[in-house]
Parts: C-alpha cells; sequence; structure tokens
C-alpha cells in the first residue's frame, strides 16, 4: 500500500465545488461549471476518504468578527487580560506577525494598529458547543480535540447523507459560515496523522486531502518536528543522531529505531510511513462528566451546600443523558477556604445517569465534610463512563429509587417541552442567594 511512493494522480473526474457542491464533469476546468467559483475540491481518492480533521480558523477572533462586522477588514487580536499574551489573532493580524501565545507588547509592536479585545470565554464556549452539535449530526464519532477542533470518522454514512464523506464535510464547512458565522478548515484522510496534518495546509477555509497513495511520498520531505510526540527536546535528541527530514526515518529499520528511542521508536516507525491505526474515540469516551460552582462568600453548612450539590447533580445528569452515556463513579470535590482540595470518590453497582442518583451518593460523602469547615467550592461529577444501555437497570429490591427514577424520567419529559426552568425539584426551588452560583465550571 505504501511501497509505490507514487505521488498522487488526480482524477479530475473526482471533483466537486466547495462553494455550490456541485460535482465537475469538466476534465481541467479551473472553475466550478455551475458556478464560476474557483474553489475546486480534486483528488483521486476523494470519495474514498472518511476521516477527517476539522479545526476552525482564528477561532476566538472569528467570534469577535462575526459579532462586530466593522471589524472584519481589520486586524484584530484576542488577549490581553491578566495574562498579557495573545490568545489568537485573526489572519490579517498574522500577516504582520502576530502568533498565538506571543507578548502582547510584541503582538502590539508588530501590528500597533490592530484591534484588542479581551477573551470572552463564555461566548466561545458557546459556540463551540454550537459547532459541535453541527459535528454529531454528521456522525456519532466525533472525538473534540479543543474548543475549536475535533476528529470525524464519517466511514459508513453515504447512505444516511445521500452523499459521500468528502461532500458532506464540504457542506459542513458551508453551513458553519452561513449558520454560525465562523469558517473552519478541513483535512480529509485515512488516519488520524495525516487529517489533522490536512486540516492546516491551507488554512483559513482549507479542504486538504491526503490520500494513501501518496502518503509516503508526502512526509518525505517534512521535517521529524511534524510527527506527533516530537516536541523541542525530542527534536533535539534527532538533531545529535543527524536526523531532520520523516524521509530519513522511512529508510530507518524498526528494530533500530526501538533500539535508539523505545516506545518513541515505535511510532517513528509507523507515523514516518503513514502507518496510523488509531480510532476516532467519540465524546463520551471523555474520562468524567462533572459540573462545579465557586461561592461568593465561602460556605460551611449543609443547609447552603446541599441545594448547590442538587443543582449540579442535576446539570450533570442532564449532559449525560445528552450525550447517552452514564459513570459508575461519583466523585464529589471540594475546595476549602483556604484553597485545600478535597475529592471523595464513591463507586456504585451499576453505571447511572440519573440526578438523584448521582445526588444521593454525592450527598452520602458530603455529609462526612461537613464538619465545620467552610468550602469556596464544590462539585460533583461521574467517571467510569460507559454507554447508557446498562444504567440504571430497575431495581426491584429498593422500590423507592424505582419510583424516583420513573419519576426523574417524567421530569425529563417535562423539561424537554418547556424548558429547564418549568420543574424544579425540592432542593432547587426558591431556595436564596446562595442556591445561585457566581460561577459556573464545567468538565
Ligand atoms: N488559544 C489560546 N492560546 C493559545 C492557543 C490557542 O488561548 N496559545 C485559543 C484561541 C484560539 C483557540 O484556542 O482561537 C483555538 O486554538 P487554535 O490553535 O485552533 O487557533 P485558532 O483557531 O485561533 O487559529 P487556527 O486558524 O490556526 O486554528
Ligand atoms: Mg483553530
Amino acid at each position: 500500500m505504501f511501497a509505490a511512493m507514487a505521488p498522487a494522480v488526480n482524477n479530475p473526474l473526482a471533483g466537486f465545488c466547495r462553494d455550490c457542491l456541485a460535482r465537475q464533469p469538466g476534465i481541467s476546468a479551473r472553475r466550478c461549471e455551475a458556478c464560476g467559483s474557483p474553489r475546486l475540491a480534486r483528488h483521486a481518492e476523494l470519495y474514498r476518504l472518511s476521516l477527517a480533521h476539522i479545526d476552525c480558523d482564528a477561532f476566538y477572533a472569528a467570534v469577535e468578527k462575526r459579532d462586530r462586522p466593522e471589524l472584519r477588514d481589520k486586524p484584530v487580536i484576542i488577549g490581553g487580560g491578566k495574562r498579557g499574551v495573545v490568545s489568537t489573532a485573526c489572519y490579517i493580524a498574522r500577516i504582520n506577525g502576530v502568533r498565538s501565545a506571543m507578548p502582547m507588547f510584541k503582538a502590539l509592536a508588530a501590528c500597533p494598529e490592530a484591534v484588542v479585545i479581551k477573551p470572552d470565554m463564555e461566548k466561545y464556549a458557546r459556540v463551540g458547543r454550537q459547532v459541535r452539535e453541527m459535528m454529531q449530526a454528521l456522525t456519532p464519532l466525533v472525538e473534540p480535540i479543543s474548543i475549536d477542533e475535533a476528529f470525524l470518522d464519517l466511514a459508513g454514512t453515504e447512505k444516511l447523507h445521500g452523499m459521500p464523506p468528502a461532500l458532506v464535510l464540504a457542506r459542513f464547512a458551508r453551513n458553519l459560515e452561513k449558520e454560525v458565522g465562523i469558517s473552519a478548515s478541513v483535512g480529509l484522510s485515512y488516519c488520524k496523522f495525516l487529517a489533522k496534518i490536512a486540516s492546516d495546509m491551507q488554512k483559513p477555509r482549507g479542504f486538504a486531502v491526503i490520500g494513501e497513495e501518496e502518503a509516503v511520498s508526502f512526509l518525505a520531505d517534512k521535517p521529524v518536528t511534524l510527527i506527533w510526540g516530537v516536541g523541542k527536546a525530542f527534536d533535539e535528541v534527532l538533531e545529535r543522531d543527524g536526523i531532520r527530514t520523516v524521509g530519513q526515518l522511512q529508510k530507518m529499520e524498526r528494530g533500530d529505531l526501538m533500539k535508539r528511542y523505545g516506545t518513541m521508536g515505535e511510532r517513528l516507525y509507523h507515523l514516518s510511513r503513514g502507518m496510523d491505526e488509531r480510532r476516532v474515540h467519540a465524546d463520551h469516551e471523555a474520562k468524567s462528566v462533572s459540573a462545579e460552582t465557586t461561592f461568593d462568600t465561602d460556605l460551611a453548612s449543609p443547609e447552603d451546600l446541599v441545594p448547590v450539590l442538587r443543582a449540579l447533580s442535576e446539570k450533570v445528569s442532564s449532559r449525560l443523558k445528552k450525550a447517552g452515556i452514564a459513570g459508575r463513579t461519583v466523585v464529589l470535590k471540594l475546595k476549602t477556604s483556604d484553597f485545600k482540595i478535597r475529592t471523595r470518590n464513591r463507586q456504585l453497582a451499576d453505571p447511572t445517569r440519573l440526578a438523584d442518583r448521582i445526588f444521593s451518593t454525592g450527598l452520602e460523602l458530603l455529609r462526612k465534610e461537613t464538619d465545620g469547615t467552610r468550602y469556596r467550592l464544590i462539585g460533583i461529577g461521574v467517571g467510569d463512563l460507559s454507554d447508557a444501555a446498562r444504567a440504571d437497570p430497575p431495581d426491584l429490591v429498593d422500590l423507592q429509587s424505582r419510583k424516583r427514577a420513573l419519576a426523574e424520567g417524567a421530569i425529563d419529559n417535562l423539561r424537554d417541552k418547556f424548558g429547564r426552568s418549568a420543574v424544579e425539584t425540592g432542593y432547587t426551588f426558591g431556595k436564596g442567594r446562595n442556591a445561585r452560583p457566581q460561577r459556573d465550571g464545567d468538565s
């Protein structure tokens, strides 16, 4: 498969227009035969590949430009605040040399006319979730990597969408611009390693394809730092050994690489040859789902803490239900007024996604900690995640808990219909100021 080292043979018939999505019958047309756009996607393996990496372009800056159209053609830097560094810069500011993580004074020296905006993390998280939901409508196999990027495995979705993955992805990029008002770049390949590289190749608004046929030759002249896991320190090790390009690694024996670099040698052997078996793991393979709150003033009494615990348990439960997952270990987190963190775990007999079970387990754990200590933060979460199929089996012995589970199902249905505030439970209803957290955190 990789032995040929042949360059990609572009099949001109295999293209489509990224703007109007029309298939291109023309052999060598440089513009779309339907709409005239020059943004054509063409590749011999275009309709065979299904593993993608999508990364939004200049994410924070794009969201701000969307909300302030007068900034569209201006250099925009998101950053400042406490750290005094650039979070991101729009592509216009990048032309002037501004980069992420650059100290703000340097960035402004490079681009004095830039408009600087303080980050609004809540807004970006909201847009990030919206983008993720759009991805999840394409395939259940979405693996988020950060707020603005994810891997997607679209294998087997052609029937569902009535079009091959490449077109689904182009349509996604188009819809993202229309519906959310920001842009993303797509990398399409047969493995994660190359899909990730591809998404970076034509930024912004990119759509790059790396096929199996060309993988080895594509990688040959690239620097070793392109390989996942080769950071600054390991690059220096390789440099000492005179290894600068991926092509050099391609010529080395597996045994030799392993002898020199251990498990990293194994990785170098495989990735340099475009061999990467890692699968796309769906969102629910995240390690835990949790919610936490920091109070305005430190709290000590169960009276104050319990309603908050209840509200957080409901939040965790609703996220589990939404994702169709459940967790078997309940984790309570507390931060004392002198910033010491206490975590307490309890494993359940079966995975759960019910607010009631999460809450009652959390409550048992909390009881032992309410000894007068003042807390500035409380959090609750579940770990040991699995599919919801085996969650909360009917418990014939404990009729009470079965009744509560049924009631919770009914409450969920009502909330779906009428919104969250339509139904409040005894613990969260009508409580005072302390039940309203000052700051929320999710993980
Ligand atoms: N970010 C940050 N600090 C960094 C890097 C990134 O705060 N050192 C934030 C701001 C980015 C967001 O994370 O908008 C996403 O990171 P990316 O690396 O994907 O960068 P961008 O989306 O901004 O740009 P690109 O078009 O290169 O993906
Ligand atoms: Mg990005």
